[in-house]
């Protein structure tokens, strides 16, 4: 069901080359870039029409306004069940608790006497979400959107999802009864590609959506293509990948702990990755054994779990000791990465490369999915080694505002003319110049 990778007798190959031993599945943006090309701009020229024609065409629904009326909104609130209400409750409690703390204030540095440089952090102003339909209609990410977006203080915040046709073509009542949760009232029936251009360009008429500063949310090859398409005219959160788990665990972890949580990831998609990283044999063992009954009694068996965790992106990777665990661990930069060993936390203190890390054995990536109160927007595809998951940071933009005296301006004045010359500038140094009468002041 998964495969072994033994790197056991050997010495380590170095960063790249032990990062390609474990591949991630083939997730071929640029191609699918061709094809968002033209929805874009159709978006660009025609509007709202094009986005009912993209309804229609892709969603199979036909529309005649793509805004969600408020009383559906309301609607979908009243009919969700209470539980479910509870638990998207807590959820949204436990994330406002830590990404409140996210918020910075501003900064004052005293370079010298007279010259200071101060730091303000300024939220966006307009945001677009994107919500997924069909196969992944997950509340818990509108809430792990709108949750540090809302805590950064963006005022302004519109979320656009597909239109549903089993649902008289609005998007799916849990996706609004999250929105009339989080506050958030500007809803889109629109899908895909199409979304993410009606939020970078903007609709016109009585049903348009003013355009966004940025676009953040998952979404299937179409949503990232279109966010990469729109990349330097945007901000995007980063380009979501297919899932991943890596657990590195050693003979004190529980197989059937570990085997749960990598099925649970290769749940969301046949793409996942599910990978653990041992220096243990037996557990190894153990898991692959206890993989299978698992696997045969949880849900989406044949469509996602099994290639997911058949497919050359998930393996057992066994290593000589820990240490060599962490470095193939690294390597990988993996989204979710769990410490299932003895003295996790200090293991997990050594990691360098994952989105988060999930320390002991009480702490599943699941929990982190929904209630833990961190954020489950990460970088996959082993952006985790340059890339931070979704924060308040990712809505903020820090300004440096530079104040220095005369004094302190003439203090520096022959640096900033040597450096201007030196560059073949002089211009730059003539503007400091002026204002001391054309002269260099004298040191
Ligand atoms: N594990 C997914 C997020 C998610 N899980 C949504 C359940 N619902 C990517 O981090
Ligand atoms: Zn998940």
């Amino acid at each position: 069901m998964i495969s072994r990778i033994d790197l056991r007798g050997n010495t380590l190959p170095e960063g790249g080359a032990l990062r390609d031993l474990l591949p991630r599945a083939e997730f071929d943006v640029e191609a699918a870039l061709e094809k968002v090309r033209p929805i874009c701009e159709d978006v660009h020229h025609r509007g709202t029409a094009a986005l009912i024609e993209y309804a229609e065409k892709f969603d199979g629904v036909k529309l005649d306004r793509v805004r969600v009326p408020a009383e559906a909104l309301k609607e979908a609130l009243a009919e969700l069940d209470p539980q479910v209400r509870a638990a998207l409750e807590e959820s949204i409690r436990r994330a406002r608790i830590v990404h409140r703390e996210q918020r910075r204030a501003a900064h004052t540095t005293q370079v010298v006497p007279g010259g200071t440089v101060t730091e303000k952090w300024v939220p966006v102003e307009r945001v677009g979400l994107y919500a997924p339909g069909g196969r992944s209609v997950y509340p818990s990410s509108v809430i792990m959107n709108a949750v540090p977006a809302q805590e950064a203080g963006v005022t302004s915040i519109a979320l656009a999802s597909p239109p549903q046709a089993d649902f008289g073509g609005l998007p799916h009542p849990t996706i609004l009864a999250a929105c009339a949760l989080l506050g958030v009232d500007e809803v889109y029936a629109v899908g895909g590609a199409q979304a993410v251009a009606m939020f970078a360009y903007g609709t016109s008429g009585a049903d348009g959506c003013a355009p966004a500063n940025m676009v953040t949310g998952p979404g299937n090859i179409w949503v990232a293509a279109a966010k990469r398409y729109f990349t330097g005219r945007i901000g995007i959160d980063t380009e979501a990948g297919p899932t991943e788990i890596a657990v590195l665990a050693d003979d004190t972890a529980d197989p059937v702990h570990v085997a749960a949580d990598l099925i649970s990831q290769a749940e969301h998609d046949p793409l996942a990755a599910a990978v653990l990283v041992t220096d243990s044999l037996a557990l190894a063992e153990a898991v692959e054994k206890e993989l299978e009954p698992q696997v045969a009694a949880t849900k989406h068996i044949e469509d996602r779990i099994k290639p997911a965790l058949a497919g050359r992106q998930s393996a057992i990777v066994l290593v000589d000791s820990l240490e060599d665990g962490l470095k193939v661990v690294d390597a990988y930069g993996a989204e979710h990465l769990e410490i299932q060993t003895a003295d996790a936390a200090a293991v997990a203190d050594r990691v360098r490369n994952a989105g988060a890390i999930f320390v002991g054995p009480w702490a599943p990536v699941s929990l982190g999915d929904y209630c833990a109160g961190s954020n489950h927007v990460l970088p996959t595809g082993g952006c985790a080694c340059h890339s931070s998951g979704l924060s308040v940071q990712s809505f903020l933009r820090g300004i440096h505002i530079v104040d220095y005296t005369r004094d302190a301006l003439a203090e520096v004045t022959h640096h900033v003319v040597t450096l201007a010359e030196a560059e073949d500038l002089p211009a730059h140094g003539a503007a400091l110049k002026a204002r001391f009468g054309w002269k260099v002041p004298q040191q």
